[in-house]
């Protein structure tokens, strides 16, 4: 397929893709909503990536809906959970689910549903300048793509609601003193930053960090003593990779580890 509003390469078991509607600060379209499921198959499929970078180009990360796409449900009788069923929901969905590490580099403002695709991602860093706004409440709507959740869970209830209600931005600083993001870096240094990181992980055990991802996920819904449970079924997982061999020799010989992701 060939992608007109992402980019998409690939590299060394990193992934890249990158928003590329700049003009529109790389607001989703119906259109480029098809493009990311069809590279996130594509990525899911394919072992040899090992970790995937979400960013945007321009200046902005992704200003949420296009809300002059023709896609998009307008109107009296418009349904606007059409395309949360349709389009953002399994978005949020592959990204959870993708058993590998997603990092979002958050190159400048992410607004609305730009701002929570983010958070559904495994490692924010965001530029110094970036913003994060829950911008839903300036057009009469509600927090959507898992916000409520994620915010929730990140931030508290008091920080979710001053954000969800007045929808006024927060800093990147902000969004790393909340607790909502990994790590701020200067603007110019970002792309290598989070090359870095993406590399990084990578080279990293990806089968234990797929089954970590899972039971991260699962802490949120459950109780310590099914987790205790959990914990033990995905270790005994990891425990018969040959990753967890490789890891244990390394270790033992003195040297580093190179792992494969089996
Ligand atoms: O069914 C459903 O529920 C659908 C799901 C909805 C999820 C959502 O995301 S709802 C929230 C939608 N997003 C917004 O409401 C944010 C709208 N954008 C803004 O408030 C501002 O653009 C920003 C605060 C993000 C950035 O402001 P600023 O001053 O840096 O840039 P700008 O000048 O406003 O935007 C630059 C251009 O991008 C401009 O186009 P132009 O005039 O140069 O041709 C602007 O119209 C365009 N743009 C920005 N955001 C959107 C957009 N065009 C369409 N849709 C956008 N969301």
């Amino acid at each position: 397929m060939a992608y007109e509003s992402i980019l998409f390469e690939q590299a060394e078991g990193v992934a890249t893709v990158t928003l590329n509607r700049p003009d529109k600060l790389n607001a989703f379209t119906a259109a480029m909503h098809r493009e990311l499921a069809v590279a996130l198959d594509r990525i899911a499929r394919d072992r040899t990536v090992r970790a995937v970078l979400l960013t945007g180009a321009g200046r902005g990360f992704c200003s949420g809906q296009d809300l002059a796409d023709p896609e998009f449900p307008s109107g009296a009788d418009a349904d606007l959970g059409a395309p949360l069923d349709a389009l953002y929901n399994p978005l949020v969905r592959r990204l959870r689910a993708l058993d590998r590490p997603v990092v979002c580099a958050v190159n400048g403002v992410a607004a609305g549903a730009g701002a929570n695709i983010a958070l559904a991602c495994d490692i924010v860093l965001a530029a110094r300048s970036a913003k994060f706004i829950q911008a839903f409440c300036r057009i009469g709507l509600v927090p959507d793509s898992g916000g409520t959740v994620t915010l929730t869970r990140l931030a508290g209830e008091a920080r979710a609601k001053g954000m969800a209600l007045l929808g006024e931005p927060i800093t990147a600083d902000q969004a790393l003193a909340w607790g909502l993001i990994w790590q701020v870096v200067e603007d110019a240094d970002l792309p290598a930053a989070a090359g870095a990181l993406a590399a990084r992980l990578a080279a990293a055990p990806t089968r234990a960090l797929a089954l970590t991802k899972r039971a991260i996920h699962a802490a949120a819904t459950t109780d310590m003593d099914a987790q205790l449970d959990l914990e033990r079924d995905l270790q005994r997982e990891a425990g018969q990779g040959t990753d967890y061999r490789e890891g244990l020799a390394a270790f033992l010989e003195k040297r580093p580890p190179v792992f494969t992701g089996r």
